[in-house]
């Protein structure tokens, strides 16, 4: 793997060791995610039974990802994440951070104080279509009678559907408002005060112990196999790219090889059989490249696949190269009409187009896939911008021959 690959991987490296280290210890992650000031830091702070974290009506009181271990499960090996809200004005950052904590849950709690709206809506299926296991927790219950609560679940389910089953919502009061008690003392006299009620969560502990007990194991299990094939998806993604990079690179260089060699070459059936040479050349390095190392005969039977479809394909282009060849060696006085800058030019086409197509067989795995050759060949000409690659190669060319 080229070194440039590999580098841009440690990101990636030191992420798979934490989710390594995660399931060793058998940690379980417990996100909590939501809009702002539905009551998160709240859910937390009555689940770890203190008031650990700050709250507040403000919107974006959380601005980093805290966490707490919850001591009351299994030794504390329970770990609540508590994080920024999102949809609030100029916290797209935040709102990355939390998005990303919830996308690495083993279970995430999707936190609402009312009917979904519009952007919990789509969060609640993006996170949902990743397969991530979710409770949809509704907080502020105390806000609510009896009959709004019974018509809040089902406008819940009904907007949660094909995500949330009925028993995967919950209802809280994580920190209830306060309360005006009046008391009435042994003459009669009436006092006022301002209570606070105790949270309301036993619902939601009872769920979790119970997911926890019962799926527990498969929920990290599950989270690390979906954390492995999405990133799988991306390094896969960025190896190619970097080999993409890398494979220009090759190939601009043989076609320069190439095109030089042909202006400079008086010879003209050396001509083509340098051209060959150099293809194959250049297959053999650009299969390293794709981690598909081919032989020098394997390499040449794929040049002679590429090269027979580009006959077939762009015979005038090719016309011309043999042509020119052919003047080359017949008349001394006509080669100032198709000169050697402008067979080197085409040399180094046919050469981009060769590159181009192995590239393309290569980064396939060694396949031409359904379509063929044919069909291969066919679309890296037509996206190919044929005028500007030979404008490159003579200004390639001439770069080179005026530095000999
Ligand atoms: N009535 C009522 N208010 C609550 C409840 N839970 C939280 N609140 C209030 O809602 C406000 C926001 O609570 P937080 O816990 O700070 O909300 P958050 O979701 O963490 O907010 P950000 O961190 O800003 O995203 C505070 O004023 C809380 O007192 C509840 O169960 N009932
Ligand atoms: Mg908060």
């Amino acid at each position: 793997m080229p070194s440039e690959v590999r580098e841009s991987l440690q990101e990636d490296y030191s992420q798979v060791q934490a989710m390594l280290d995660k399931l060793e210890q058998g940690h379980i992650h417990i996100a909590v995610f939501g809009r702002v000031s539905v009551g998160k830091s709240a859910l937390v702070n009555a689940l770890l039974g203190e008031a650990r974290f700050a709250t507040s009506p403000l919107h974006g009181e959380t601005r980093t990802v805290q966490q707490g271990h919850w001591s009351e499960f299994r030794d504390g090996n329970v770990i609540l994440l508590d994080t920024p809200g999102i949809n609030e004005v100029a916290g797209e950052e935040r709102e990355m951070l939390a998005r990303q904590v919830a996308g690495r849950a083993d279970l995430v709690l999707f936190v609402v104080d009312g009917d979904l709206t519009a952007v919990e809506r789509q969060t609640l299926h993006g996170l949902g279509s990743q397969g991530r296991p979710m409770l949809l927790v509704l907080n502020k219950t105390d806000r609510y009678s009896a009959d709004e609560r019974e018509a809040l679940r089902a406008a819940l389910l009904a907007h949660s559907e094909g995500l949330i089953m009925p028993d995967s919502l919950v209802f809280v009061a994580a920190q209830p408002a306060e309360q005006w008690v009046v008391r009435v003392d042994e003459s009669g006299k009436e006092t006022e005060t301002r209570r606070q009620p105790p949270p309301d969560v036993a619902e939601l502990k009872a769920l979790l112990w119970q997911v926890l007990e019962r799926d527990g194991k498969s929920l990290a299990a599950l989270n690390a196999s979906l954390f492995a094939g999405e990133l799988s998806d991306e390094v896969a993604g960025r190896v190619l790219s970097a080999r993409r990079t890398l494979g220009d690179r090759v190939i601009r260089t043989w076609c320069i090889a190439k095109g030089v060699a042909v202006a400079l070459n008086p010879v003209p059936v050396a001509d083509l059989v340098a051209a060959a040479v150099v293809d194959v050349g250049m297959v053999v390095h650009l299969s390293r490249v794709y981690g598909f190392p081919l032989t020098r005969s394997e390499a040449g039977e794929l040049v002679r696949t590429i090269g027979a479809q580009m006959l077939l394909l762009m015979g005038t282009i090719w016309a011309v190269h043999f042509v020119a060849s052919a003047l080359k060696l017949g008349t001394g006085g006509l080669s100032a009409l198709v000169t050697g800058g402008a067979q080197g030019a085409v040399a180094y086409y046919s050469t981009f187009v060769v590159g181009r197509a192995a590239e393309r067989y290569l980064a396939n795995g060694k396949s031409w896939g359904d379509a063929g050759a044919k069909l291969a060949v066919r679309e890296i000409l037509d996206s190919l911008d044929r005028g500007s690659i030979l404008e490159q190669a003579r200004a390639d060319i001439r770069a080179r021959l005026g530095r000999v």
